[in-house]
């Protein structure tokens, strides 16, 4: 546990889990305290470029062993000598379409969008450093660019850095868990484990290598994008812990999915006072209308289009499979939920699928009208998680600390993470402070949906100050042995932009 003493009371760190030794169950989880080591992939989709922004922002809270180039079924580069390849039901034979078997799908020869990302990363950075402390440097990141199995959709045949990168990861006997992320397909990681397996099944190493893999890989996912978790990972490593991470708040149904008082952050207006005016990070990010393509003449690329219908786009041969939104608004940053639980932001969603925070939760959450819903899990964190995208974005451009907002800090006094009897009554004691000495708004909260107990309990506000919150619980004498109680204490700053950060405190009934 890390903890510092603060007031003369020892308080459990915002990224550190107060439960060492996997108290809560997931021995083989990453508790917080150093950064999580990620490996993140990623296909040439204008989407992926926006994630890969943000995830660049957010640099200095991950050991990022790996960028990697990756494949999926909508992308994948071809090998260079003509072979052709087919995967039925793909996109090339939808929409009335027959245009594969081809030689690459949706793949700009040279692609190298990591590398310009990681170079305009180079150009802001030392603007970043004065605003945060741990980002890598600019040569470190442009060493961690690997390819990996990007020739053929779901094509696992062959290692590649990007599989050996992966290997090596989950082979090194530095303490994991290894996160995974991909945005894109994961052959890739699908190869990396084959390459594993071929070597040590026949072994007297392979239980323990089997073992070991298992605890230390988890996969978090946006979907099966090249099926090659259902065809390989899924059957030969069953035991693999896999997240997925397919929330529809951050992609191009993202209209469909934010909450009523969130649709200005999709707005042209925002996007472009926040992010597309701002800085080189803000002209690489794809917005409605900017007169970008990834790949020339790609049929299912128009989001570059401004002024034109979807029936004029059509007549123009491009396949207009979302409509046309203002220009200069939001399209899509559809694969970013697959790294958002784990930013230090005291929400600890890293420490199981279930506790939700601002990349989503694995399972639906009741929205403010009673519906259960799939994405208000991910939509109820939203506005804050915008908020805290623009803060970083005008880290970029501004050169003093004193000049932009940084987000105030979320602890609790004690274990985050106890052991309650029924009917016991606890004091919970949040202390939140802000780096920039702004106005402070807190409250602790019951996450009903992310807790075991299928109840509400009491919160009753002790005291209530800018720096201390304190609230009184009883444990529910209803509450069933194993069942968990998840309180969040949260705290909003009146920065500009104001932000948000929290802490959470799991309460466990004994036996
Ligand atoms: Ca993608
Ligand atoms: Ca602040
Ligand atoms: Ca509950």
């Amino acid at each position: 546990m890390a903890a510092v003493s603060l007031a003369g009371v020892m308080v459990a760190t915002s990224g550190a889990s107060a439960s060492a030794g996997g108290a809560d169950g997931h021995s083989g989880g990453w508790t917080g305290g150093d950064k999580p080591r990620v490996i993140l992939m990623h296909d040439p989709e204008l989407d992926d470029q926006n994630t890969l922004v943000r995830y660049l922002l957010y640099s200095n809270e991950f050991n990022t062993e790996g960028l990697v180039y990756s494949s999926s079924g909508v992308h994948w580069a071809g090998d260079g000598k003509g072979t052709l390849w087919f995967v039925p039901g793909r996109e090339y034979t939808r929409f009335g379409l027959n245009l594969c078997p081809c030689t690459s799908w949706r793949w700009k020869p040279g692609e190298r969008f990591i590398d310009e990302a990681v170079d305009i990363y180079a150009q802001v950075y030392p603007n970043l450093r004065q605003h945060a402390a741990g980002y890598p440097s600019p040569r470190e990141l442009r060493s961690k660019i690997y390819t990996g199995n990007i020739e053929f959709d779901g094509d696992i045949s062959k290692d590649t850095p990007g599989s050996n990168l992966v290997r090596t990861s989950l082979l090194d006997n530095r303490p994991g868990p290894v996160y995974l992320l991909t945005g894109a397909g994961q052959s890739t990681i699908a190869r990396a484990l084959k390459s594993i397996k071929d070597q040590y099944q026949n072994t007297p190493a392979w239980p323990r290598i089997y073992q070991k893999v298992s605890q230390k890989a988890i996969i978090q996912s946006f979907g099966d994008q090249d099926g090659t978790y259902a065809s390989y990972i899924g059957q030969n490593w069953p035991d693999i812990e896999f997240r997925q991470m397919s929330t529809s708040i951050w992609g191009y149904g993202a209209r469909n999915a934010v909450l009523a008082q969130d649709a200005a952050y999709l707005s042209a207006q925002w996007t472009k006072a926040n992010v597309s005016d701002v800085g080189p990070f803000g002209a690489f990010y794809r917005v409605w209308g900017d007169g970008k393509q990834m790949v020339p003449g790609d049929i299912f690329d128009h989001f570059g289009f401004s002024g034109l219908t979807t029936e004029q786009l059509k007549a123009m041969g491009y396949v207009v499979w979302t409509p046309p939104q203002e220009k200069g608004s939001w399209i899509s940053e559809g694969d970013t939920s697959i790294f958002m639980n784990l930013i230090d932001n005291g929400l600890r969603g890293y420490v199981d699928a279930s506790y939700g925070g601002w990349g989503g939760r694995n399972a639906n959450d009741i929205d403010p009208n009673g519906a259960s819903s799939s994405s208000y899990a991910a939509s109820r964190w939203f506005g804050a998680a915008q908020q805290d995208f623009a803060a970083r974005m005008r880290w970029t451009v501004t050169s003093r600390h004193a000049k932009a907002n940084h987000a105030p800090t979320a602890k609790v006094a004690g274990q985050l993470d106890r052991t309650v009897k029924r009917g016991q009554t606890i004091l919970l004691t949040g202390l939140t402070t802000d780096p920039d000495h702004d106005q402070l708004t807190t409250n602790w909260w019951q996450y009903t949906d992310a807790d075991t107990y299928p109840g509400t309990v009491a919160v009753n506000q002790v005291t209530r100050g800018q720096h201390q919150n304190v609230v009184k619980i009883r444990v529910p004498a209803d509450a069933a042995p194993g069942q968990t109680i998840h309180l969040i204490l949260q705290v909003t700053d009146n920065g500009t932009p104001a932000l948000t950060s929290y802490q959470r405190v799991v309460l466990t009934v004994r036996n």
